[in-house]
């Protein structure tokens, strides 16, 4: 204990020694500042008193050193961490999401306030006819749109409480984002009124800039009265493209030009919902290969009224694709409802819609941007979804994020080079990404299988240079691990094609929107597959399996097409979907025992006959 105290007080005094010390050298160091101003000293003088100096310096130092602290010093502050650190800790507030532009003040009953459809049924004749040149031109009802608030509210955000409630964190912050909007021949009013939307109700503190990329259109009102326009609102600038060169080449425009982190495409006809960037935004923070779309919702056609979330949550669809490599939706396995615990989690999806989506810039590039020879429109969305899935990264649906958008049941776009480019366009993805599934494809679209033959589908060398580069998986990595649930049709069928009959010299058809359930036709034969298309099975069913696995199910009533009955293993196809197509080119039901024939309006079963040229039928 006493040495202790001893060792103190002596701590103590040396630390005052030390100071006194200090003080010496303090005048030292003056002295040292005058005396080299002389010009008269001599260099031998102040050799010796540096070095005289120095020691001292040493000296007074390594004392110091060793000296027990007596005082807790203020801690040193690590700049060298505070670039990392510029984002400020915890969560943004309200106030710092506040967006670009608050919404004016709102007339509940104005047309399609708070997202509320707007009806125009009792029109006077003048009003009638300019909605029906509204809804020729944009096959939308123009006439609503043209009177409904451009900065329409959609009233209060009745999400999931947990979408309400889910907070960003400002470390690592938030990375900004431009929104690109490609638009050709769009209404004035649904096209500000998605300009409008973004503006109210993104944060400013995210929202880099709106660029909008005209593909060309030949509207008056789109060209100088909308640069005039929105020389108002400074975070929007129009880039064009003079010739009509399609969505692709458009988008890419814009990204071309874009100054944000994040790229944002939008449709032209789009309204946003409360909350709806940052849980994308946040979500490319969290995972910077994650290619993530909102929850796309429907803003009716006619009424213009808005689908609002529901705060109970909602069954959820993803996207998928189909044998003749169409996208469509579907609801989500079970495996993936289990997966997620509450609504801000994100979906997995196989394939995506590709109108509406959030990538980082930088990794927009770097997974080979689009297919730049892909052309106009059509097969770009599923060219993306299995590029990013094979190549590494992740194509996610984000439910907290919403955005409504005018579904049209068909397009108003001419397509200058015709519907063929469609096909061209999938040939494209189906030859640099597919494998050799890429036959059960072909085997779907007769006129995708030609363009294939010929190789009239362009140069793929770059793509192909992309998906060596990126070191992407196969096709088949895919099928099996992002999307299990496929049907694997036949890999190879016993026969497949258009099922002519001898007799009548047309093809078994499914009919139009055939999906189970109705009477075959018979149909001149137009060798494009489709409705056409059937597979004779390993099973020996006649499958007609573009969208949907259904079968053609034979009674003695009628034959119509039905959903298969052989689904995979522990399920078998029963007497009704069995066909035994004979040498003679019969096709006999062996349950019934009876024969297919075209002889009458549809095609049906009858007694066989083996000199009837009605029940003699072959695949071409
Ligand atoms: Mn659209």
């Amino acid at each position: 204990m006493e040495t202790k105290i001893n060792q103190l007080l002596k701590g103590v005094c040396m630390s005052c020694c030390v100071s006194i010390r200090l003080n010496y050298l303090r005048c030292l160091r003056l002295h040292r500042e005058v005396v080299s101003q002389s010009p008269r000293e001599e260099p031998w003088l102040r050799d010796k008193r540096d070095t005289v100096l120095g020691m001292v310096m040493g000296a007074v130092n390594n004392f110091r050193d060793a000296m027990p602290k007596m005082q807790i010093r203020a801690p040193v502050r690590q700049l060298e961490h505070a670039g990392s650190g510029s984002c400020l800790p915890g969560y943004y507030t309200a106030a710092e999401l506040r967006p670009v532009l608050e919404r004016p003040p709102q007339d509940p009953s104005s047309p399609g306030a708070l997202g509320k459809p707007f009806h125009t049924d009792n029109l006077s004749p003048t009003e009638q006819h300019e909605k029906e040149k509204g809804e020729e031109k944009h096959c939308f009802n123009l006439f609503a749109s043209d009177r409904i608030s451009l900065s329409r509210d959609l009233g209060p955000d009745t999400r999931p409480p947990e979408c309400i409630k889910q907070t960003f964190k400002r470390c690592p912050s938030l990375m900004t984002t431009s929104v690109i909007i490609v638009f050709h021949n769009e209404a004035w009013s649904t096209l500000l009124r998605t300009v409008y939307s973004v503006l109210h109700s993104s944060p400013a503190v995210f929202l880099k800039e709106i660029i909008l990329v005209d593909d060309a259109s030949t509207d008056e009102a789109l060209k100088d009265e909308l640069d005039n326009y929105l020389q108002q609102l400074n975070a929007v600038r129009v880039v064009r493209q003079r010739e009509r060169k399609g969505l692709i080449t458009a988008r890419l425009l814009g990204a071309s030009v874009a100054t944000g982190d994040i790229l944002t495409f939008l449709d032209a006809h789009c309204e946003c919902f409360q909350g709806w960037l940052e849980p994308l935004l946040a979500r490319i923070a969290e995972n910077y290969t994650a290619v993530v779309s909102p929850d796309i919702t429907t803003i009716d056609l006619n009424t213009f009224e808005f689908m609002k979330p529901s705060p109970y949550g909602q069954s959820h669809n993803r996207g998928n694709f189909d044998w003749g490599l169409s996208f469509g939706w579907e609801s989500l396995p079970d495996q993936e409802k289990h997966r997620r615990k509450d609504e801000t989690y994100p979906i997995k999806t196989p394939a995506f819609a590709g109108g509406l989506f959030s990538i980082s810039k930088e990794y927009f590039y770097h997974i080979g941007s689009y297919d730049e020879e892909m052309e106009i429109w059509g097969g770009e969305n599923i060219e993306m979804s299995f590029r990013v899935w094979q190549c590494g990264g992740q194509l996610e649906i984000i439910p907290c994020s919403i955005v409504g958008h005018v579904f049209r049941t068909k397009s108003p776009h001419t397509f200058p080079k015709g519907t063929q480019v469609i096909a061209r366009n999938q040939v494209r993805l189906a030859e640099v990404w597919m494998d050799d599934y890429k036959e059960i494809f072909y085997r779907r679209n007769q006129q995708a299988a030609q363009m294939a033959k010929e190789r009239s589908f362009g140069d793929v060398s770059r793509r192909m240079d992309l998906r060596r580069r990126l070191e992407c998986r196969s096709f088949s990595w895919y099928l099996k691990n992002v999307y299990p649930e496929v049907f694997m049709p036949d890999l190879s069928p016993l026969q497949f094609g258009a099922v002519k009959n001898l007799g009548k010299d047309l093809c078994l058809d499914a009919g139009e929107n055939n999906d189970g359930g109705k009477e075959l036709i018979m149909y001149p034969c137009h060798g494009l597959g489709g409705n056409q298309y059937f597979e004779y099975s390993t099973h020996h069913e006649l499958r007609h399996n573009i969208q949907k696995e259904l079968c053609v199910h034979g009674t003695e009533g009628s034959v119509k097409l039905e959903d298969c009955q052989y689904r995979g293993h522990h399920t078998f196809a029963q007497a009704e979907q069995k066909w035994e197509l004979k040498e003679n080119q019969m096709l006999l039901n062996p349950g019934c025992q009876l024969c297919l024939s075209a002889r009458h309006e549809h095609p049906s079963l009858v007694p066989c006959n083996p000199s009837d040229r009605y029940q003699h039928w072959i695949f071409t």
